[in-house]
């Protein structure tokens, strides 16, 4: 499968994260993309398209903060990553305040997703690598693979959120839609719900978006990915959560995969997007299923019975050790 990624995307790598009362290593480092490519081989570098197709999915004033937060960071004479403190969880509303805390706030919905120095330049080319692979496959193409890097799927319109900042299979869908594609369907497998590609579809018809994920109740990002959610307005109908428990393995993991093929397929979409996250295997650090190496070729396999023109964007995936196999063999199944 033709795979594509930039260079630019490693240049985001901040110090730690912030969990359980206190900073951690960074899971999502530079040495997960290390492990990817030396697996996957020859890669492509992709173009850049610009702004726009980013601008379809998030607002110019989350895009202007995302691009000098960092410095404005600095300015305010802080060392290291920006990081927020105080979050607007009763009435946010687009209040034109300055102080680069107040804007982490604003824009962010946990302490796992600093913004260091280059994370603006990784996201933007994560983005870019998404939009490649995209084109790739509305030129006639079967399947491609994007390295993203950082990951998209935690991030809405205008925050950022579970180690992601752009979303980069949401930006992908828009780039199908505005080439002309009538329906598109996001299909998420990595281990954590994908509240915000969710969230930028909820009340659209266009994108389907089905996601098989930890119960939300156990695991982050816990308010997002339960069972009764499933759209409004326009979009009721069009999203479709499968929490599974802790523990799932592959027995538990395939029924549900099933299910959410055929309700992919009932939607009728002419483009697949798969947010692949290899964090539901057994060995990884921060999640709790028990999928081995080969039942990413199974899963896979299944995925591509769908017959759809398919795009494969890098989400979590956190066991370094295993990364680069694991998705080696969820490519081989296409
Ligand atoms: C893209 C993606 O997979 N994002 C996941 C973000 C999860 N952040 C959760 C941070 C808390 C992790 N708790 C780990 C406990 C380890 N013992
Ligand atoms: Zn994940």
């Amino acid at each position: 499968m033709r795979c594509f990624w930039g260079e630019q995307q490693r240049a985001h790598s901040p110090a730690g994260e912030f969990f359980n009362g206190g900073v951690h290593p960074a899971a999502e480092h530079p040495g997960r993309v290390d492990a990817i490519l030396e697996a996957i081989g020859t890669t492509v570098a992709p173009p850049d398209l610009g702004l726009d197709p980013i601008l379809r999915v998030h607002s110019h004033d989350y895009i202007e903060f995302l691009r000098t937060a960092y410095d404005r960071w600095r300015e305010a004479g802080r060392e290291g990553d920006a990081f927020p403190y105080t979050f607007p969880v009763i009435g946010r509303r687009p209040l034109n305040l300055s102080r680069i805390d107040a804007l982490l706030g604003q824009y962010g919905f946990d302490t796992s997703t600093p913004i260091a120095e280059g994370t603006w330049t990784a996201a933007y080319w994560a983005a870019q690598t998404a939009l490649a692979a995209t084109e790739f496959v509305l030129g006639g193409e079967r399947s491609a693979f994007a390295v993203c890097r950082p990951p998209g799927h935690h991030c809405g319109r205008d925050y950022l959120g579970g180690y992601s900042y752009l979303s980069n299979a949401a930006i992908a869908a828009e780039h199908a839609i505005a080439a002309g594609k009538k329906r598109v369907a996001i299909l998420d497998v990595d281990y954590h719900h994908g509240n915000g590609t969710q969230d930028i579809f909820y009340a659209r018809a266009d994108v389907a978006y089905a996601s098989i994920h930890a119960e939300p109740g156990t695991d982050y990002p816990f308010f997002w990915g339960h069972a009764d959610e499933t759209g409004s307005g326009k979009g009721e109908g069009a999203t479709l959560n499968l929490p599974l428990p802790r523990g799932t393995d592959w027995n538990g993991y395939e029924p549900a995969l099933f299910k959410a093929l055929d309700w992919i397929d009932s939607h009728e979409p002419e483009l697949l997007i798969v947010s692949y996250g290899a964090d539901t295997y057994e060995g990884d650090p921060i999640s709790h299923f028990g999928l081995r190496t080969s039942d990413y070729a199974t899963m896979a396999k299944r995925i591509a019975a769908l017959g759809l023109p398919t795009v494969v964007v890098m989400e979590g995936g956190y066991a370094i050790d295993a990364l680069g196999a694991n998705v080696v063999t969820f490519l081989s199944g296409f």
